[in-house]
């Protein structure tokens, strides 16, 4: 019988399925950008299922204040929207430990020991996380923050320093929670490479490549395709990567990275529309568009969260500590 379907050197998955993530919200997007974006527990939570529903295996989650929908850490918070989730689906949530820019990264890790998820983001470089030019596209906003919160990122670090990659990786590795590794550029590729040669980090590696971030790499598949090429070099077939375009280029470069035997993440924290001058009205419909794209393009189909469980070794639904 013959063994699962290699995927072009990387590691392999049975029937070769294509492993969408879904991120709901985010700390890019404000609520004056789309009255769509999900901010209260309720509706992320909701927005999540329905995504879960329409093919996504992993929940990338951040939480918002409710009532300002200003991106927040607040665990409890957390907790509350995780449960809700898996109490009524069985996709694998995986919380940000990326938070928003203006946080500290003692304050983004604290999710980890108390979801003890089974999987959550890792940021594997420091940027300068440059969302000001988004503030001048709107005149009017629904809450004072938002303003401040865009401008203030000309001047703003996203930091993610060895030290801080340090405390990420090893208290990842402690509650056992797979990171996925998001490299805005090619020198983050490079800080994986340090913090395996450190062992902070063993192989096999799951990567999310990040293109179309003011501050990070730009969003040109030749830039994909180059990333590949390098994540080739240094991690061989030790890794599988999923890809993430930032704003008009999601689509294109979910594509590009299906296409190349990867994976790809989609959802309103990365791109609020579903086509070209056409808000998405909720994220299960970019899910869908996705999931059509990858039978249209490649002929793969979405991987149910079980056989990401099995794909990337997890540890189980159970195992958290919101079930
Ligand atoms: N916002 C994305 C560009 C994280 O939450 O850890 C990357 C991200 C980071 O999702
Ligand atoms: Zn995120």
């Amino acid at each position: 019988m013959p063994g699962p379907a290699k995927v072009w050197g990387m590691r392999t998955i049975p029937s070769r399925n294509v492993i969408v993530t879904c991120a709901v919200t985010g700390a890019i997007h404000t609520p004056t950008m789309s009255p769509h974006l999900p901010v209260t527990p309720e509706e992320i939570a909701e927005d999540a299922i329905a995504a879960s529903e329409a093919g996504a295996a992993v929940i990338h989650l951040h939480v918002r204040d409710p009532e300002s929908g200003e991106p927040v850490t607040d665990l409890d918070l957390f907790e509350e929207i995780a449960a809700k989730i898996d109490r009524e689906t069985d996709v694998i949530v995986q919380p940000t430990t990326g938070g928003a820019p203006t946080m500290a990264p003692e304050e983004r890790v604290q999710v980890v020991p108390r979801l003890d998820p089974e999987m959550c983001s890792c940021n594997m470089g420091s940027i300068n996380f440059g969302l000001y030019p988004m503030a001048e596209n709107y005149d009017e906003w629904e809450y004072d923050w938002e303003t401040e919160y865009l401008e203030g990122t000309d001047t703003l670090i996203f930091q993610n320093s060895f030290a801080d990659l340090e405390v990420m990786l090893e208290t990842m590795d402690d509650h056992d929670v797979v990171p996925s590794l998001e490299c805005y550029d090619v020198g983050h590729l490079y800080n994986l490479g340090h913090c395996i040669d450190q062992g902070w980090i063993d192989p096999p590696l799951h990567l999310e490549f990040v293109l179309g971030i003011n501050g990070g790499i730009d969003a040109d598949p030749k830039n994909l395709a180059h990333l590949k090429t390098v994540a080739d070099g240094l991690f061989g077939d030790e890794y599988s990567f999923s890809t993430i375009g930032a704003g008009r280029s999601q689509f294109e470069l979910t594509t590009q990275s299906i296409s190349m035997g990867g994976h790809a993440r989609v959802g309103l924290e990365d791109n609020l529309y579903l086509r070209r001058g056409k808000l998405a009205e909720s994220n299960a419909d970019q899910v869908e568009k996705i999931v059509d794209l990858a039978w249209e393009v490649s002929g793969r189909e979405p991987a149910s969260a079980d056989e990401v469980r099995e794909f990337l070794a997890l540890k189980g639904s159970d195992a958290t500590a919101f079930n």
